[in-house]
């Protein structure tokens, strides 16, 4: 930080009230922006941490129409859930409240009027189309068809999802609304757009130009929008769900979900603090943060600050984008749809009091600089042979010790009675404190925690070099010294991994005598009391003839059973999803091939024949051999039907061949043309045969 700031506004992004959170939620946005802005808080700083539902938007509208409900409830439900789950892992929100409420339906309202007053919007009607049945108009979402390029009957009106093309709802065959089915219409319609173009100039100068010190990824994403050139956003919708547009004759639009959401930071800013909320928007001494996933940087980093700058009245900018790349699960994307995701409500329930170990493995993988991906695995092992065999059993063999040989008080010692050993540990601290902290101010927060755990191996290299257990009948003043310094490494570690493990840290500011008695995992203000981050690096602050609590084991292993139930259950998951896959891919036609001419077609001979023979080919699951008479000869065709049927299935039957094929050797036999079959797209064949009995040799054409 080069300005000296007053106060730090933290946010997050505001999760989408349709669903659960997420491993990929937590490792990508909240678990950094809680680590930031528990660092913060040790440090003394002014902080608030603002984030809340967003419970606009059309997936919303859909979930609550799919499962036969409001948008409300659905919203409802589900904010619930996130809030409490949220609480219970440890994210210290000073806020966490939603975009439904009144006070942010004011706030959105009042930002869309001021902007609409001071000319800072465009008009522009176009054609769009609308439900005649419902009288509304369709997000192209909300329109459903054919894709013309798969054949898939489920095709969106932006995109189909079966083979990735990009759709636009005229390319879509038989389109129709997905709320009346009804065959939709164009309508003129009239939308109030923000003109980005013209903020162009000044995003280059204020993020091209003047922060070149955003992380890669937010930069690059920054200057490919620029340099592509920005466009007029709509800000409004033609909707029934979202915050109404504020202007008298406008009946049935809403403000886009994207310009009422982060607006949302501001709303919830106010709600909690209505008297001082614009210290924190408006003042240049306060610093504000946005941590979000890479998919919402151009809202934050292009759209809200346009949106900021368009109103004026001094609402500060962000100083910093830290946004993140996305985590994998198990190799594969996660998805709420497929239920491909870890979520934090289930976690919290199967792992009850292992917050910090999920807290510590998405920070040690978090995806700063690239996709990342969780295994279970990996999950296990960094807390078996992380969190146990470091962290934890440091701490323990220290507290141990200090109750077997001092009676659980911390041991006096004289600094004349320091060795090289002891002076070299005094040093290393520090060294390896400084490096965290450089760590955490530049968001590499991958890198901070493993300089925390550091320090609890550079405690337990200490440990085990000294040995006290071996010393303790023959120089217990030595042990003294020893156990004093491995307590204060104790101590410092409780801050260290604070902003991490809150949980564990403050177990072990318990044990240790730190902790205020009531003092939150979830701190709403500034940080009062015992502990603060100056303390780090100190290796006299736990003082000696201070009472130690009982020893108690800050991780516990996690074993191998508990691990392959998660994954029992991904397989679950991977198997029924592969099964709707392959069930909907089999009642889905395959793309049609090129356009042929007649001349094609004529050269193909396609007979009606009758299986007279048939045959299993030995030492083969696949392929039968067939004896056929085609009315003009006698033939034996090789083909790979056996899965489908037997030899005795076939012996009489009529079928039709393709009677000029070239022959060719199939397993040593000599096959003469190719029986037709119809197969689906999943690879499912049956057979093609004549409705009724013709002659052998019949043309089919
Ligand atoms: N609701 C979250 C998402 O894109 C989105 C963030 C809004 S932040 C103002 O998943
Ligand atoms: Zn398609």
């Amino acid at each position: 930080m080069d300005k000296t700031f007053k106060r730090h506004l933290i946010t997050a992004a505001l999760p989408y009230a349709n669903g659960s959170v997420h491993i990929g939620h937590l490792a990508g946005v909240y678990v950094p922006a809680d680590i930031y802005v528990r660092y913060l808080r040790l440090k003394g700083e002014d902080v608030l941490f603002i984030c809340g539902s967003d419970e606009h938007g059309v997936p919303i509208t859909f979930k609550a129409k799919d499962l036969g409900c409001t948008p409300q409830e659905i919203v409802d439900k589900y904010h619930a859930i996130i809030k409490d789950s949220f609480h219970r892992f440890g994210i210290g929100f000073s806020i966490y409240s939603r975009t439904s409420s009144k006070i942010h339906a004011e706030t959105a309202s009042e930002f869309f009027t001021k902007l609409y007053e001071n000319n800072k919007f465009t008009e522009q009607e176009s054609e769009q189309f609308y439900d005649p049945a419902t009288k509304l108009f369709l997000a192209d979402r909300y329109i459903m068809g054919t894709c013309p390029k798969c054949g898939n009957t489920k095709a969106y009106g932006d995109q189909c999802e079966k083979c990735g093309t990009t759709l636009s709802p005229e390319e879509l065959i038989e389109p129709h609304s997905r709320l009346s089915g009804e065959t939709p219409i164009k309508k003129a319609t009239k939308h109030w757009y923000l003109p980005l173009d013209k903020y162009e100039n000044w995003l280059k100068e204020w993020i091209l130009d003047g922060h070149k010190e955003w992380k890669t990824n937010v930069y690059g994403q920054c200057k490919s929008w620029i340099d592509g050139g920005l466009r007029p956003r709509a800000v409004t919708r033609d909707l029934d769900w979202g915050v109404p547009v504020p202007l008298k004759e406008e009946k049935g639009k809403v403000l886009y979900v994207w310009f009422d959401a982060p607006i949302g930071y501001i709303s919830n800013t106010k709600e909690l603090l209505p008297n001082d909320w614009e210290k924190w928007w408006k003042s240049a001494d306060t610093r504000m943060i946005h941590f979000i996933g890479k998919d919402n940087i151009v809202f934050h980093c292009v759209v809200f600050p346009s949106m900021l700058k368009a109103y004026g009245d001094g609402f500060i900018l962000p100083e910093n984008v830290p946004a993140n790349e996305f985590l994998n699960l198990e190799g594969d994307k996660i998805s709420t749809s497929g239920n491909w995701a870890v979520w934090l409500e289930e976690y919290l329930e199967q792992f009850p009091n292992q917050q910090d170990v999920m807290r510590y493995v998405l920070c040690a993988n978090a995806p700063e600089t690239k996709d990342n991906d969780f295994t279970w695995k990996d999950f296990q092992t960094r807390n078996n042979s992380e969190l146990v065999a470091i962290y934890g059993n440091f701490v323990n063999r220290a507290l141990v010790l200090t109750h077997k040989y001092f009676g659980g008080v911390v041991p006096k010692y004289n600094k004349e009675q320091l060795t090289e050993e002891d002076k070299h540990i005094i040093a290393a601290i520090p060294e390896i404190t400084t490096n965290l902290q450089k760590c955490l101010d530049s968001f590499k927060f991958r890198d901070a925690i493993k300089e925390a755990m550091n320090l609890a191996r550079l405690g337990n290299k200490y440990l085990t070099d000294t040995e006290p257990w071996k010393l303790f009948s023959s120089d217990p003043q030595r042990v003294a010294v020893i156990l004093n310094l491995c307590l204060q490494i104790c101590a410092n570690l409780s801050i260290a991994f604070e902003p991490f493990c809150p949980f564990s840290s403050k177990k072990l500011q318990a044990i240790l005598g730190l902790a205020e008695d009531k003092k939150e995992i979830c701190p709403v203000s500034v940080r009062e009391g015992k502990i603060s981050w100056d303390m780090l690096s100190r290796t006299d602050f736990l003082k000696e003839g201070d009472k130690i609590g009982t020893p108690e084991l800050l991780f516990s292993k996690i074993e191998d059973e508990a691990i392959q139930a998660q994954t029992d259950r991904l397989a679950a998951i991977k198997k029924a999803n592969k099964e709707k896959e392959q069930k909907d891919a089999a009642s889905r036609p395959l793309p049609l091939k090129p356009e042929c001419t007649i001349e094609d077609f004529d050269k193909i001979d396609i007979r009606t024949a009758t299986v007279i023979e048939a045959e299993a080919v030995p030492k083969t699951d696949k392929l039968l051999k067939l004896t056929i008479d085609t009315g003009v000869d006698k033939r034996v065709i090789v083909s790979g039907i056996a899965e489908y049927y037997k030899p005795e299935d076939m012996l009489g039957k009529q079928i039709c061949i393709l009677a000029n094929l070239q022959p060719r050797k199939i397993r040593g036999i000599e096959s003469n043309g190719m029986i037709l079959m119809a197969k689906d797209a999943s690879g499912k064949m049956k057979l093609v045969t004549p409705q009724e009995a013709i002659t052998n040799g019949a043309i089919i054409g």
